[in-house]
């Protein structure tokens, strides 16, 4: 076969998550985030940021592993920590890698009939994600979050699913600590 292109090699800073040279990044700050949070967000003119996602240069297509990392600001909104937004692979059955890199996260997976698992994502951590998962990070640290994702090329997101009927369970900062809580606005 002719190759479709030449190989190339990325320089990661593994603290902060940015790279040489620096990639394509889609920033989502807090307006962004509108119907997304359990509360309503109220994002006054400082707009935070609240994640990016730093992409590699990879064809969208199955023959290729598209891969990124993802800086997760720290925040809270209400009692709710700063998150993804969350999706499932619009091709349900395509899977992904996930690398924790820096700061202290959790790993949310779902699946469409209602099941959940929370894993830590913290630095080192390996996280499989089969297909039929949809997954959200959330940041339970007061510093970013900051983590390496590779999946299948032609996985596709679909938000949709999720903005609509939420995961059935959220993450949210109690007396102790972290707590992991049923989504009183799920929808099966
Ligand atoms: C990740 C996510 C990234 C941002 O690269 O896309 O962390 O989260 P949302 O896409 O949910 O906003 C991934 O899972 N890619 O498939
Ligand atoms: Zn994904």
């Amino acid at each position: 076969m002719i190759p479709a292109f030449d190989p190339f090699t990325t320089q990661m800073n593994l603290a902060t998550g940015l790279l040489d040279p620096e990639r394509e990044t889609t920033r989502q700050h807090l307006s962004d985030m509108q119907g997304w949070y359990a509360e309503t967000v109220d994002a006054d003119d400082s707009d935070p940021l609240v994640y990016r996602v730093l992409h590699m240069p990879v064809p969208e297509e199955n023959s290729e592993i598209q891969c990124s990392t993802t800086v997760l600001e720290p925040g809270a909104v209400g009692r709710e920590y700063f998150m993804t937004r969350g999706h499932f692979h619009e091709v349900r059955d395509r899977s992904e890698v996930y690398i924790g890199l820096a700061g202290e996260g959790r790993l949310v997976l779902a699946t469409e009939d209602g099941r959940h698992v929370v894993e830590p994502l913290v630095p080192g951590a390996v996280c499989y994600i089969p297909g039929g998962w949809a997954h959200r990070t959330v940041n339970v640290g007061d510093e970013p979050l900051v983590f390496f994702a590779a999946f299948v090329g032609d996985a596709g997101h679909d938000y949709g699913t999720i903005e609509k009927q939420g995961f059935p369970v959220l993450v949210v900062a109690g007396d102790d600590g972290p707590e992991v809580v049923p989504n009183p606005g799920y929808d099966t």
